[in-house]
């Protein structure tokens, strides 16, 4: 339960320009949501990202104080949480699949549209790493399973078990049921998606997943897939998912997003469209599954929108990191 806390209402003055508050209890979305006008003056730094994740979006902004690039910082923001054994959901200490495996899934996005992936791989606990490998050494995008992994090992990542003792009495204990029914804002929601703006104004994207615990074996989210689980144009801005996989992948939610923005729409606008559209098409079904979008645009104004109360996310800016509550759909 942890994860779930958060800020109750941030420091919205160290903010600065800041267009509505997030402010628990209002009834219209748009007052329940956290959004950060654009800055009229040179893009500043951000990063947001999904979740309780204060560790991550404090590496990123560090790489981005620093002088990096936005790349670097979503890989190396990233990748604290894969390393974190206590995030169930990410990396080492992800909850496996139905057969006791744990399978990663991954993507990057730069600034100039390019795209790696990798998915269903085991052993290897830097997968986004791994997916930056694919894009920048690789002819391909996307690299799955023992071919990920060997081309992992090629390029000296270590080959690790992800499997922890707690993942393992968490699975044992699963298997004496076996129900496989995904439950809203649980532990099985904490697949981090983060983007980032740097000081050259460039933007980038990551994501990083154990998926769905107890998943069926082979079974791959939006959290790999180019347009649902992320979506960079550096000209207008990103997007990215967490929540139900599935729905995302039906929607291609994040390229939706960031398409809405082109034509006008801000941010915050954008993520409210793309779940309706999830919730449009699931009929009564998004009553037992969460989705949850992050965006961000070019000017460096965010917005975040889910089906279910208490999603969350972080927000790196102006040297403030703070964790708000989205404005969500179900209010029954
Ligand atoms: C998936 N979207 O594999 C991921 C799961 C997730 O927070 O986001 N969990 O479907």
């Amino acid at each position: 339960m942890k994860r779930r806390k958060f800020l109750q209402n941030a420091s919205l003055s160290t903010l600065g320009m800041v267009a509505t508050a997030s402010v628990i209890g209002c009834k219209n979305s748009t007052e329940n949501t956290t959004v950060i006008a654009s800055a009229n003056t040179a893009i500043q730094p951000i990063v947001i990202a999904t979740w309780l994740v204060p560790n991550a979006t404090a590496k990123a902004w560090e790489v981005l104080q620093n002088g990096g690039t936005a790349l670097d910082a979503v890989e190396q923001g990233c990748m604290i949480e894969e390393a974190d054994l206590k995030n169930v959901s990410v990396g080492k200490g992800g909850l496996p699949d139905r057969d006791g495996n744990v399978t990663l899934d991954a993507c990057i996005m730069d600034k100039d549209g390019n795209y790696g992936a990798v998915m269903c791989v085991q052993n290897i606990t830097h997968v986004i790493s791994l997916a930056r490998k694919v894009m920048e050494k690789t002819p391909h995008v996307i690299l799955a399973g023992k071919g990920a992994e060997e081309f992992g090992y090629e390029q000296g990542f270590k080959k690790e078990n992800l499997l922890t003792e707690s993942s393992k009495k968490a699975w044992k204990k699963w298997k004496e049921t076996s129900q496989y029914k995904p439950i809203i804002n649980i532990e099985n929601h904490d697949t981090i998606g983060m983007l980032a703006i740097d000081s050259f104004g460039d933007i980038s994207g990551a994501c990083t997943t154990s998926g769905l615990s107890y998943k069926m074996a082979g079974r791959v989210g939006d959290s790999p897939i180019i347009g649902s689980g992320l979506f960079i144009d550096n000209e207008i801005g990103g997007a990215t998912a967490t929540g139900m996989g599935e729905e995302v992948l039906k929607t291609v939610g994040s390229f939706l997003i960031v398409e809405l923005m082109r034509q006008g729409k801000t941010p915050q606008e954008a993520c409210e469209e793309a779940v309706r559209r999830v919730i449009k098409k699931s009929g009564d079904r998004f009553k037992d599954f969460q989705v949850g979008f992050i965006a961000i645009n070019k000017q460096g104004e965010t917005g975040a929108y889910c089906i279910h109360e208490w999603f969350n996310y972080n927000v790196y800016k102006q040297g403030e990191n703070n964790n708000y509550k989205s404005a969500y759909f179900n209010k029954a």
